[in-house]
């Protein structure tokens, strides 16, 4: 019997796939499409086990709706800008693309090393000048929609990247990328205004059945959509006196979702950022205080300061702010728990139902007025139907913020309160007959700001022209090249060479100056699945035909650190490209699966400086790249974590090797290895034969259910029962006995195939050549049709049940499949008719395929 070696047919196959074109994307539309996607890596040096996992999981799909008759679009590109390379650019004395053309290769040569189904005519890489000028291109067109904005407002900077970073980039404080602590300092940036979008990006969560739900909540939360009401107080004078006529400077507006409570309103907040604060207080002997505040806040994130559980900073600021309800005055205070980019920066503080006021007014010592009430508080029966205020303070140990009562809340007394009550309804329709207020939605989401201050990445097209000010460079002028002779280990950058910035305005043709900032590389990845869908377009950025016929992307895969970011942005590009006619998907992405980590045998993330890391390309070179695939798809479903067991993937390897040996003896290759034991009778013979013929057709069903619900592990483990039954039956019956029955003769042909099949997406080599070299078959496996089932068959002929008497087994009985309930009942109380013995049987339920339970007394 030929051995089966993967070193040997592994590099021969994928020669033999990449000479007869086998991956090419057949664009035939007679079929019905299928586009599979990983996600694209980011070319920092070899791949590693997480990408071998995020890639096999999509090549295995890939493969299998291949020989389900899809046409598959499956393509691999490069997210290829971003800061690592001109880093490493800068230590190396070189390019940045010379680092990461060179990174590509490696990691190109190990992708086709593990035998992924790419069509390699497809590539897109991110920094080559044939996909950014598109990327350009884009920004072009929605800089005319009034989608870019340049404006001048505080961002979250990077000292150790020297560059901004927008807002889904920093996580409680810290830069995404080297973690380092995030300042804020005043820019002139560039934004898409991707808040325009955000209810649409909301509402179409609700269209993403194929996505995780935690993906769709981490999105909905990022979103962050809040209904309530914009309530206008007005600012007293230094005397304390309400202006006669208040003018702009004198109404500030807060949001707040609980408009209900604005009797229970105490104080009022302004953020440390908040316009205007200082010159309330300049001079005054509350400035000081109020300096301290605004001066200890700014070194703090403001989502750190956000935080509930932190320590709350504040002073008052020895003014007043009239409350439009009931016309109190109530002392205007500056706090560092609020915050100056949601809302208005203001808020009216309600300590008896926002946790944070709450604490804020126990360390201040302000009042805490109790203003709804559930009807158990013991304080309800004495407040109960009180319109005027009696009680300023409660012996609570924290906030009441759910549903109520109000009370001591003038006519609203007596309203159900809480979000969305009737209460907050009566509250606004008032206070906007009186012009103090309005309903208002808020979203947390801010725009996208864009523009990074670094060399490697997507030059923004735009010039700055002393005469016609801001002008857009002209689409025949695309791509702004990014000039190649920089010296970036010099401390050169694109806002010092000159060769770059000195232009010409194209609308004057005067001197000009380009804009120097780069593209955020999330633009980037915005929309590379659209340009897999025609690579090569250099009139547009895709064919729109092209893009429809094969978006939405039927199945991405990749790592749930993306769930916010890449997604949100991508999403947001698409909806931008459907409205400026080239697209007419709502919806990038219509299946997302999050594959788990792959992880030590100790549950640690593998990393280098743990010196835990499992090379790729050391597993493939024990036990060959099939054996890791399958191993890989096998431990653990694609979304759970996977803990590396070596002894797991010799224990695949082992596998591979025997249900290579059986294929070689269904089909009478085995010679001397044949696993035949000489002196199996008849009657087994048959019965394995008949157990194979279930299996063949159980096996196939409950495979393609498992590829519908992406449960590979599963389908591995039925592939793992198939072999097993064909080897009891080529144990049980001989060669020869099979070559002189004819059914079985065509039958053995017909396992083997069906095996051979199963395992060609996981396996593809070791499938290959069993198919051609075993088999004797003509063209590929990878585009034969996927084996059919026959339900009736798949059925066990005869199931086993156990026989209960008052819940204790007392006997087993076999019955036909399909038995009638009553015949069952019948075998069932047959069987246990000493137990039953001078008893009455009072009951007999049949649990189908399980049991027979009898009560008795
Ligand atoms: C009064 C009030 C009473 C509030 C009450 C809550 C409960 P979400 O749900 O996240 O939208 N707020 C408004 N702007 C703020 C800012 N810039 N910084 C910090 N806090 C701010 O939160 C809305 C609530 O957060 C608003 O409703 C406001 O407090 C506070 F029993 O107004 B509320
Ligand atoms: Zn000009």
């Amino acid at each position: 019997m030929k051995p089966y070696n993967p070193h040997e047919i592994e590099p021969r196959w994928q020669q033999e796939w990449a000479d007869t074109d086998l991956n090419k994307v057949a664009e035939d539309a007679s079929k019905p499409k299928k586009y599979v996607l990983e996600m694209f890596p980011y070319p920092s040096g070899d791949i590693h086990m997480g990408h071998v996992r995020n890639y096999t999981i999509g090549d295995v799909i890939a493969r299998y709706s291949k020989m389900r008759g899809f046409d598959v679009l499956h393509p691999m590109g490069w997210d290829a800008f971003g800061l690592p390379a001109e880093n490493a650019a800068i230590k190396h004395n070189s390019h940045p693309a010379t680092w990461t053309y060179a990174n590509i290769e490696t990691q190109k040569a190990s992708f086709k090393r593990m035998g992924f189904s790419y069509d390699w005519d497809r590539t897109v890489v991110a920094c080559d000048p044939e996909y950014y000028r598109w990327g350009q291109w884009i920004f072009l067109q929605m800089w005319k929609k009034g989608l870019v904005e340049r404006r001048n407002s505080p961002v979250n900077w990077c000292p150790n990247c020297e560059t901004v970073l927008a807002n889904e980039q920093v996580t409680e404080g810290e830069c995404w990328r080297c973690h380092g602590a995030v300042e804020k300092r005043d820019l002139t940036q560039w934004y898409f205004k991707i808040t325009d979008y955000a209810q649409e990006l909301l509402d179409d969560l609700d269209q993403l059945d194929g996505w995780p739900d935690r993906v769709k909540q981490m999105q909905a939360n990022w979103i962050g959509r809040s209904e309530g009401a914009e309530v206008t107080f007005t600012l007293c004078g230094p005397d304390g006196e309400v202006p006669a006529n208040p003018t702009d400077d004198d109404l500030i507006t807060v949001f707040t979702t609980r408009p209900d409570t604005l009797f229970g309103c105490s104080f009022f907040l302004l953020a440390p950022e908040y316009k205007g604060l200082m010159d309330l207080v300049e001079g005054t002997e509350y400035e000081a205080a109020v300096r301290e505040v605004v001066e200890q806040a700014s070194k703090v994130s403001a989502v750190e300061r956000a935080q509930g559980d932190r320590e709350k900073h504040g002073a008052f600021t020895g003014r007043y702010m009239v409350n439009p309800i009931n016309g109190e005055k109530v002392p205007v205070w500056v706090a560092d728990y609020i915050v100056s980019d949601y809302g208005t920066g203001a808020v009216m503080a309600v300590p008896c139902g926002d946790q944070r006021d709450f604490e804020f007014a126990r360390k201040y010592d302000l009042p805490i007025i109790p203003i709804i009430l559930g009807e158990d508080d013991p304080l309800f029966a004495q407040l109960n139907g009180v319109q005027d205020r009696r009680v300023t303070s409660v012996d609570w140990d924290h906030a009441y913020d759910a549903e109520g009562v109000l009370v001591q809340s003038g006519t609203y007394t007596g309203m159900a309160g809480g979000k969305h009550s009737p209460a907050v309804d009566a509250i606004i329709a008032d206070l906007e007959a009186a012009g103090k207020g309005r309903t208002k939605v808020e979203f947390r989401l801010r725009d996208w700001l864009i523009s990074r201050q670094r060399y490697w990445g997507d030059p923004i097209p735009a010039i700055h022209c002393p005469t016609c000010g801001l002008v857009p460079v002209p689409e025949e002028d695309l791509p702004v090249r990014l000039p190649e002779d920089i010296d970036l280990a010099a401390g050169e950058t694109l806002a010092t060479h000159e060769g770059f910035v000195n232009t010409t305005c194209p609308v004057c043709g005067g001197p000009a100056k380009r804009e120097t900032d780069t593209m955020d590389t999330f633009t980037c990845s915005s929309w590379y699945y659209l340009r897999y869908t025609d690579p090569h377009n250099d009139e547009l950025p895709f064919d729109p035909a092209k893009a429809n016929r094969w978006m939405q992307v039927d199945q991405y895969i990749g790592g749930i650190e993306h769930a916010i970011l890449h997604l949100l942005y991508s999403r947001f590009f698409t909806k931008v490209l459907r409205d400026l006619g080239l697209l007419n998907v709502d919806e990038p992405f219509a299946n997302l699966l999050c594959q788990g980590m792959v992880k030590d045998e100790h549950g640690e993330t593998m990393s280098k400086s743990k010196g835990n890391v499992i090379a790729p390309e050391d597993m493939i070179a024990e036990y060959g790249t099939d054996a890791v695939r399958a191993y890989i798809l096998f431990m653990a479903p694609p979304d759970k974590d996977l803990l590396w067991d070596e002894g797991g993937l010799a224990g695949i390897y082992k596998f591979m090797n025997r249900a290579w040996r059986i294929v070689c003896d269904l089909m009478g290759a085995a010679d001397d290895e044949t696993l035949f034991q000489a002196g199996s009778s008849e009657d087994e013979g048959s019965k394995a034969f008949e157990k194979l013929v279930r299996e063949r057709h159980r096996v196939v069903g409950k495979v393609a259910d498992d590829f519908d619900r992406n449960n590979f592990n599963t389908a591995l483990a039925a592939i793992m029962e198939l072999t097993n039954a064909t080897s009891d039956y080529v144990r049980k019956c001989s060669a020869e006995d099979r070559a002189a029955s004819a059914s079985m003769h065509a039958f053995d042909r017909e396992v083997a195939e069906v095996i051979v099949k199963l395992m060609a997406p996981f396996a593809p080599h070791w499938a290959e050549e069993l198919w051609h070299d075993v088999l004797g078959n003509e063209g590929s496996v990878h585009v034969q049709p996927w084996p059919d089932f026959d339900p009736e068959q798949a059925k066990a002929d005869e199931v086993e049940l156990a026989v209960q008497v008052n819940g204790k087994v007392k006997a087993k009985i076999t019955v036909a499949a399909d038995a009638a309930e009553d015949d069952i009942k019948a075998d069932g109380l047959a069987a246990v008719e000493v137990a039953l013995a001078g008893k009455d049987v009072k009951k007999v339920v049949v649990v189908p395929g399980r049991l027979v339970n009898i009560v008795a007394k």
